[in-house]
């Protein structure tokens, strides 16, 4: 039986969402739209099979086939990154980055990270998660110009002496001074983990630096530039075997059988190969180019319209709008008007931000997807247009102080953008435009 018959419900809701991806505009940074190739092997029957354990040394019979995917994967990571170990069986980003507290601190050691209202992730240490609970979290900032702060990062690294320095953000607009902040943390004996979810695709197209010469460890989503199933990965360089022989060892145990999870998801795995093989071809390269093409003139666009851009602008495909100068906590108003205008952004604190992660005062956008349909810098220009318009329309929104009376004000906000006009105008617009650019949704 197809889905279709036997769960028309789920069937029509996903039916719905293929149609809203097709419909918009996907400015999420960290999302993308994955080939039908990585949607067949996520789909495949490898969903069946249980494999804990590694290659050769597994739990479970029946593994020929499934050893020789997770090589295949497990190879293709090495070449991608130029690395001698990966282990690509990490459900996601965060966990791969617990994976990596577990297999070299002992609970209490001090690590350090970017803060998060500065663009950090919350799996660095911010307070409140268990990578601050469990270890002495001290964050580091960014100056005043939206660059990390390599005076302050040396300064609490000498004062602290992490056992680990984290280098990686999720919203961080900025190419990573992944040499400078690996003398700092050589100077403190700490080990230097990268995570590079965010720009994984943009190093494997030769567009970012890669790491790999400067850190001990690096741990990537899959899905996000890189364009591969939602998943992720811990690789570790030679540097890092210099540093320490076993990490492998150590790596590989914090993920299973002792850390973090259970039996890897080998149809997740054998997406993530499918995705690498994609990333290794020369089209990727172009591929990741124009991400960063359009990204830059998205972003000149808004500037030219006196928009704030953290940091002035981008090197990466990501930029992050600060909204502070009228009013504190707005980036949820601009999320939800450009949400009913067919663009789909996320609302993201700034830097120094005062308000809260849930109401921040800016928004993320970025490239990846909608290079992956094919725009270009012509279409930037629409899109700068359409957020200018909708920053427009929001401008006498302001939260309510009263945490109480937010939900209420946010409700009629939503009830009134909805009905506007412009908005509407603009949707219909996003929609002409959308139609040029189909989006592969189809398993064949
Ligand atoms: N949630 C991811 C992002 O959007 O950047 C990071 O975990």
């Amino acid at each position: 039986m197809n889905l279709k018959k036997t769960d028309p419900k789920i069937y029509k809701l996903i039916e719905a969402e293929k149609k809203r991806r097709q419909k918009g505009i996907e400015l999420i940074p960290s999302e993308n739209h994955v080939s039908l190739a990585v949607l067949q092997a996520l789909g495949s029957v490898l969903t069946d099979k249980y494999s804990e354990g590694y290659s050769g040394r597994r739990y479970y019979g029946g593994q020929e086939f499934i050893d020789q995917i997770e090589n295949t994967a497990i190879d293709r990571a090495k070449k991608a990154f130029n690395v001698p170990y990966a282990n690509v069986q990490p459900y996601s980003g965060s966990p791969a980055n617990f994976a990596v507290y577990i297999a070299i601190c002992e609970p209490g050691d001090i690590i350090m990270g970017q803060n998060l209202l500065d663009g950090g992730h919350l799996s660095h240490g911010w307070k409140g998660t268990i990578s601050s609970k469990l270890y002495k979290s001290v964050s580091y900032h960014v100056k005043k110009d939206g660059y990390i702060d390599l005076e302050e990062v040396r300064k609490l690294a000498l004062k602290n002496k992490p056992k680990l320095l984290w280098c990686g953000a999720t919203a961080y607009p900025r190419e990573f001074p992944f040499k400078e902040l690996a003398e700092i943390a050589d100077e403190v004996d700490a080990y230097f983990a990268v995570d590079i979810a965010h720009i994984a695709g943009l190093i494997v197209a030769g567009v970012h630096k890669s790491p790999a010469k400067y850190a001990h460890i690096i741990t990537t989503t899959t899905h996000k530039t890189l364009r591969g199933p939602r998943g992720g990965m811990i690789m570790i360089t030679k540097k890092g075997f210099k540093k320490d022989p076993d990490l492998d060892k150590k790596i590989d145990k914090a993920v299973f059988p002792f850390g973090i999870q259970g039996g890897p998801h080998e149809n997740q795995i054998a997406a993530i190969a499918v995705a690498l093989k994609e990333a290794l071809r020369p089209e990727f390269k172009k591929y990741g180019k124009q991400i960063i093409k359009n990204a830059k003139v998205l972003a000149e666009e808004l500037i030219k319209k006196g928009i704030k851009l953290v940091s002035g602008g981008t090197d990466n495909h990501m930029i992050v709008i600060d909204l502070t100068s009228s009013g504190s906590g707005r980036g949820v108003f601009l999320q939800d008007a450009l949400d009913f205008a067919g663009i789909t952004a996320n609302k993201n604190t700034v830097p120094n931000d005062l308000s809260s992660p849930f109401f921040p005062s800016g928004l993320r956008l970025g490239t990846p997807a909608i290079t992956s349909r094919g725009m270009k810098q012509a279409e930037m220009k629409l899109i700068a247009k359409w957020i200018i318009q909708t920053i427009e329309i929001i401008k006498n929104y302001q939260l309510p102080q009263d945490i109480k009376k937010r939900k209420e004000y946010l409700n009629n906000f939503k009830k009134e953008i909805s009905q506007n006009k412009k908005i509407k105008q603009i949707r219909n617009e996003v929609w002409e435009i959308c139609k040029k650019f189909p989006v592969y949704t189809d398993i064949v």
